[in-house]
């Protein structure tokens, strides 16, 4: 089954469910501000307490001056990918992956992810960036059993030490660590621009039971991983710089001025700026059976950004 029929079949279901159910689960599906949320052993106030605490993707921020640093940069290239300029004559990447499980034991219980589900999100990841042109070819996996490193968090100890001990590869290559990470986190990604300062942190780290076939429900499509992997070439959040100045510096994804969650159909958080919110873009925040897109400027800027530092 392709992508879009899982995802078809999952939103039939869902919707069967939630005709059966009260009131309250059609609220926390949409996010209601005083449903509380169970999540990863975690109980959030709401689902929107889950966002506002950067449980959905904890990459760092990039702030103005930052993001005006490196459009700079690519700009000084000739490749602007952000400003609606033409998609450079990159080839196609073929990115090779390297995929390595971080577990506290056997069993999926203790993220010992299967086989089936790393291919599995192979397949859902050049899915979903099939119309940007890139590939993903995955290399090889390992196991790892590392208590310590299993509930790494975002510039930890136990992240560096993991990170250091299994990263392959060059600047091209995408390593993927899958470990029950700490704090009721999803997962969190490196930038392009930040390899050649530090090259062994390059890479994305994500929750086992996100991937295709988990348990991180409504996040266990497999699309944590495409999130990541949208950070990882080079795209920011589509709420970057929320209503004001240039969003996410690329053109055809209209402006939004906060994150959306679960699926809001018909959100206009920015009513001055054209378009209705991307709800249904990979690098907003709404559950994998919402997001299902790359913009074709999305791809630009994926071109510029690869191109300068990968
Ligand atoms: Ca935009
Ligand atoms: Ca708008
Ligand atoms: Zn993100």
């Amino acid at each position: 089954m392709n992508k879009q029929d899982w995802k078809g079949s999952i939103a039939i279901v869902t919707m069967l469910a939630l005709g059966a159910l009260a009131g309250s689960a059609l609220a926390q599906s949409n996010g209601d501000a005083n449903t509380p949320f169970h999540f990863n052993g975690h109980e959030w106030a709401s689902k929107q307490a889950f966002i506002d605490n950067g449980g959905r993707c904890s990459t760092r921020h990039i702030n103005d001056e930052e993001a005006d640093e490196v459009d700079q940069f690519l700009a000084s290239r000739g490749k602007s990918g952000g400003k609606g300029a033409a998609a450079n004559n990159v080839p196609s990447p073929r990115i090779p992956v390297y995929f390595h499980v971080i577990n506290k034991g056997t069993g999926i219980a203790n993220g010992d992810v299967t086989t089936q589900m790393i291919n599995d999100q192979i397949s859902v990841l050049n899915n979903a960036f099939a119309s940007s042109g890139y590939s993903f070819n995955l290399i090889s996996v390992d196991r790892t059993t590392n208590t310590t490193w299993y509930t790494m968090t975002p510039g930890s100890a136990a992240e560096e030490q993991a990170k250091n001990a299994l990263r392959q590869g060059g600047a091209d290559a995408l390593n993927i660590y899958s470990a029950g990470i700490g704090g009721g986190l999803l997962g969190w990604a490196t930038f392009p621009w930040d390899y050649s300062a530090d090259p062994m942190n390059d890479g994305i780290v994500v929750l086992y039971s996100s991937l295709p076939g988990g348990s991180a429900v409504p996040y266990n499509l497999g699309d944590t991983v495409t999130h990541e992997a949208g950070h990882w070439v080079g795209l920011y959040h589509t709420f970057q710089s929320g209503c004001n100045r240039q969003g996410d510096l690329v053109s055809d994804t209209p402006a939004e001025r906060s994150p959306a969650f679960g699926c809001p159909t018909g959100r206009d958080s920015c009513r001055n700026k054209a378009g209705l919110d991307p709800i249904t873009n990979f690098m907003d925040y709404t559950d994998d059976a919402c997001m299902f897109q790359f913009s074709t400027g999305q791809g630009a800027r994926m071109d510029s950004a690869f191109s300068a530092f990968r």
